[in-house]
């Protein structure tokens, strides 16, 4: 029997996913979502708290008391843990979490007698966290740029200019407003490599494909890079573990979970990688040239790509994929679920009569436009929420949520020109691409097929599969990435949503309108 699981510790909720590759079948899949369990507890809404002024955080104690009580979930629901032989994951990418110097002591004294959550409260050297959602860092994203030499040396040395919610300028800014707190901090790691950490019961390093997300990581060799670091605030080195290749376990789980949960002292645990790198892999994006399309809490387009190819116009990331061997292109959009909640919210419906809406508003909504910039927009970069009309009526809810949905397709056609692909069909994951009406107007926007997947958690199925070729690697039955991405990626059957040609023709003026009000409104990245 060979069982691997991949976990997925994202915005709203942690997501297992356990696949067996002897009959190449998902066999559980299950998510703990952070309001339906923590609300009460740390006072968390849609995952994450608004601190204001652009600031977004999180609590890292609520993701390591849900990884509690998903494993228990799995037990309880009958799966034998002990079957599994390796573990890897990933994590949303960019959030910090900052440790003070027990921590190292309290993973590797952890008792299985009580949960996380009891031995954990003291390891923090600051309680709430930074996540990708925030956009407070404009300043020090400036002094970052500046300190390596420019904004040219930035882009080539780490793949990326700098960027609000990433890494290094969130650092930057704790170091510059809590001087005594960040000196406390004796490791500094992601969301992914502090949950791996829990897993094995020791502090490990960041991965590529997530440390390509800090604006610290030196692209070409995946490695920290001392400029950027300098640049970034002073000590960093000390702070930070070495970058863990993703295809190599850091050790094996520990005795906390084995006695808690089951799992034998020989399952491996891979790095966690970033979600959009992960989803990469869970979606079979081995291959330079395929692109993806990711609607969660985020929305992000996604490219494989041969080469890092960087964007100068800010609009774009680019990281390393954890198959170790190709990068990828990223597009992240702020205002992806949490929009088209707002819309859904605003107007009462729920997402049957949301799709209805769709189903019967005719494509182009009659010229009817919205920017939809309910929060702060990363691309393009809107630094305070603004809803923009044009010729819509704010009182006709079909045609605000149409114009959501169109605007949002028509940006992603827009801000994927600087990756270069030629997009000739779309792969889509995320929890919004259980609708089919959505997809049926990316279809149109882009005119290619879009493809639906059995899963929508393609980042914690990326994390599986990264577990499986890690494990095979290791125990010498080392197979391709192209044979082990290859039995769990395919479409579901009759899933594919093709383009129609009179709404193809209608996108293709309407995106010189949409282009034009988002200019006229927006700064260039
Ligand atoms: P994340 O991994 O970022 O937490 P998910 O990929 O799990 O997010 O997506 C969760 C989101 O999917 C929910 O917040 C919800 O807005 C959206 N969603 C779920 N079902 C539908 C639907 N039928 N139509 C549109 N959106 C949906
Ligand atoms: C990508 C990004 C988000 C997060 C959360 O750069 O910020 O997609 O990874 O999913």
């Amino acid at each position: 029997m060979s069982k691997y699981l991949g976990i997925d510790s994202s915005t709203q909720s942690i997501t297992g996913l356990l696949i067996d590759t002897d009959n190449n079948t998902i066999v559980a899949e299950e998510s703990i979502n952070f309001d339906e369990h923590f609300k009460a507890a740390y006072g968390v809404e849609n995952g994450v708290f608004d601190l204001g002024n652009g600031a977004v955080h999180s609590a890292p104690l609520m993701w390591a008391e849900a990884l509690d009580l998903l494993l228990q979930t799995l037990k309880d629901q009958g799966h034998d843990l002990s079957e599994i032989d390796a573990i890897a994951g990933s994590g949303q990418q960019h959030g910090t979490v900052y440790l003070n110097n027990t921590a190292a002591l309290a993973l590797q004294n952890i008792s299985s007698a009580f949960p996380l959550k009891d031995q954990l409260a003291g390891i923090f050297s600051r309680d709430t966290t930074p996540i990708w959602m925030d956009t407070s860092t404009s300043a020090q994203c400036a002094e970052i740029e500046d300190g390596v030499g420019g904004q040219d040396k930035l882009l080539e040395l780490t793949g990326n200019t700098a960027f609000e919610r990433f890494s290094g300028p969130q650092i930057r800014k704790f170091y510059q407003t809590e001087p005594d707190a960040y000196n406390n901090t004796a490791y500094i790691g992601l969301v992914s490599s502090y949950i791996a950490s829990l897993l094995v019961g020791k502090l490990v390093g960041v991965d590529p494909g997530d440390g390509s997300g800090t604006n610290m990581m030196d692209i070409a060799a995946r490695e920290w890079s001392p400029t950027a670091l300098d640049a970034t605030a002073p000590d960093l080195t000390d702070k930070l573990l070495p970058i863990a290749p993703s295809g190599q376990a850091i050790g094996t789980i520990s005795h906390y979970f084995m006695g808690r949960y089951g799992f034998t002292k020989d399952c491996l645990v891979l790095p966690f990688s970033g979600d959009n790198p992960s989803s990469l892999i869970g979606l079979g994006l081995v291959t330079p040239g395929q692109v993806a399309l990711s609607l969660g809490t985020s929305d992000t387009l996604f490219a494989c790509m041969d080469q890092p190819r960087t964007s100068k116009t800010g609009e774009g990331a680019v990281f390393a994929s954890p198959d170790g061997e190709h990068y990828m292109a990223l597009t992240c959009y702020l205002n992806g679920s949490l929009a088209r909640e707002a819309v859904r919210d605003i107007y009462h419906f729920d997402w049957g009569s949301f799709a209805e809406a769709l189903r019967i508003t005719v494509p182009g909504n009659n010229n009817g436009l919205i920017l939809p910039y309910f929060s702060p927009e990363i691309v393009p970069k809107v630094s305070e929420p603004s809803v923009v009309r044009q010729d819509l009526n704010e009182a006709d809810a079909k045609a605000n949520i149409r114009a959501v949905i169109e605007a949002q397709a028509l940006s992603s056609s827009i801000h994927a020109r600087w990756m270069g692909v030629d997009i000739s069909s779309l792969y889509v994951t995320g929890g919004a691409s259980a609708n089919a009406e959505i997809l049926r107007v990316y279809a149109d926007v882009h005119n290619c097929p879009v493809h639906r997947f059995e899963t929508a958690n393609s980042a914690a199925l990326g994390a599986a599969l990264r577990a499986a070729h890690g494990h095979q690697s290791a125990t010498g039955n080392a197979v391709s990435w192209q044979e082990t991405v290859a039995p769990f990626t395919k479409p579901v059957a009759g899933s594919t949503i093709k383009p129609d040609k009179d709404a193809v023709a209608v996108y293709r003026e309407m995106i010189i309108e949409y282009e034009a009000l988002e200019k006229a409104h927006t700064v260039a990245n």
